[in-house]
């Protein structure tokens, strides 16, 4: 009989990348979808047929011990959240609610139903915020530096105390970023490559951004799902960072865009009077504007996926490049569509 997997968070990037990898390995695969004005499958469109959505809020036990009854899963990724740092001091109740509480929802609602359903926890490298050690590891202490990083923590915490108070198989990843085509716009990498295709086919004039000095460790989404079906299949429930071991500045991500599209680019002054003009005609095509600022930024992310590598055999296969260039490329395709 296949194996049943309960998604939470499909219609997301990582959801949609986790539902393809399970119906690749023949699982039925259940997926949450809230209620929405407008019906809508996100990422999940092009496979909608092949999956089961059940109605659900990370925020409501009721509906998601309902998921728990309909979908009688073997394994739950918990990968649903509210997925914007920026978005966390804005509405911080809600991303606490989601982030925190919805997991501990979830966790009960697994333990209630079937207690020997397995369950993945989507942890974050936010974790670590303003970071303690250069490179980042499972034993590093956190410092979340946003509602997002303190959020996640709990929910960290609290599937970590349910696997050693209920003996449960509960795991997380604590995944760096990851990227892809389908990574919402407002998140640096795809506004970056959403722009500079713009810029290219002469639809906008100038990129704005804010932080080009922050570091991260990004790599490719694809990837990071293979991981977490890992931490998945092991004999015991464990934790994991999940990350490339490269880090780079907004500014090296902006550069490599608009090498996609054929444009160099020159930086000129410093703090907000930064521009990036085009070596060949001088025009300015990224300014730095302050309402992009983080109030507490994580300044630099790296991460150490030794353990990944070698107790779950995981490594990461798409580069830096591959992955810039195929979100540059998806961006000019879509934009030319429309
Ligand atoms: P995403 O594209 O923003 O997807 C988030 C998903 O969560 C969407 O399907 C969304 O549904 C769902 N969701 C939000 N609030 C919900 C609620 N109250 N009830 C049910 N579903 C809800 O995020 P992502 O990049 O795929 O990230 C997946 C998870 O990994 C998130 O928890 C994120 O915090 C975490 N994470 C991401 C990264 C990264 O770099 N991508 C790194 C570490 C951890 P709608 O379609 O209805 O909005
Ligand atoms: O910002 C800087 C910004 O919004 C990255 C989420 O998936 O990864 C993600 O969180 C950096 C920050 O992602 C702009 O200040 C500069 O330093 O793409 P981001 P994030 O905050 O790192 C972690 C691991 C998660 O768990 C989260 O769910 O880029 N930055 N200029 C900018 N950021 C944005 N968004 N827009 C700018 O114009």
């Amino acid at each position: 009989m296949s194996k049943k997997a309960l998604i939470t968070g499909i219609t997301g990037q990582d959801g949609s990348f986790m539902a393809e990898l399970l119906l690749d390995k023949g699982y039925d695969v259940y997926g949450v979808v809230r209620r929405k004005a407008v019906l809508n499958y996100g990422n999940v469109e092009h496979i909608k047929d092949s999956i089961n959505f059940v109605n659900a809020d990370m925020t409501d036990i009721v509906s998601l011990i309902g998921a728990m009854k309909t979908s009688k899963a073997d394994e739950v990724y918990n990968i649903a959240g509210q997925s914007f740092v920026a978005t966390s001091w804005e509405q911080p109740i809600v991303t606490t609610e989601i982030n925190a509480v919805g997991v501990l929802n979830m966790l009960e609602a697994v333990r209630k139903v079937n207690p020997a359903t397995r369950f993945y926890q989507a942890s974050t490298s936010e974790m670590f915020g303003h970071a303690q050690e250069a490179k980042q590891s499972e034993t590093t202490p956190f410092y979340p530096r946003s509602p997002y990083g303190v959020a996640k923590l709990y929910g960290h915490w609290i599937t970590k105390n349910y696997r050693e108070s209920y003996n449960m198989y509960t795991c997380s990843g604590i995944l760096f970023n990851h990227e892809s085509e389908r990574r919402g716009k407002e998140f640096v990498t795809r506004k970056i490559t959403d722009g500079v295709a713009r810029i290219k086919l002469g639809l906008l004039d100038c990129l704005e951004m804010g932080n080009l000095d922050a570091k991260r460790d990004w790599g490719h989404a694809k990837d990071y799902v293979k991981a977490m079906w890992l931490m998945m299949q092991q004999d015991e429930a464990d934790d994991y960072v999940i990350a490339t071991g490269e880090t780079r500045t907004v500014r090296e991500f902006v550069e490599k865009a608009f090498e996609c599209v054929d444009i160099i680019i020159k930086w000129q002054g410093k703090g907000l009077e930064e521009i990036g003009v085009c070596k060949t005609t001088g025009k300015t095509l990224v300014r730095v504007v302050p309402q992009y600022f983080r109030l507490a930024e994580v300044d630099i992310l790296l991460g150490n996926p030794k353990k990944a590598e070698e107790k779950l055999g995981w490594k990461r296969e798409i580069s830096f490049d591959d992955l810039v260039r195929c979100m540059v490329e998806n961006d000019l395709k879509l934009i030319e569509k429309e």
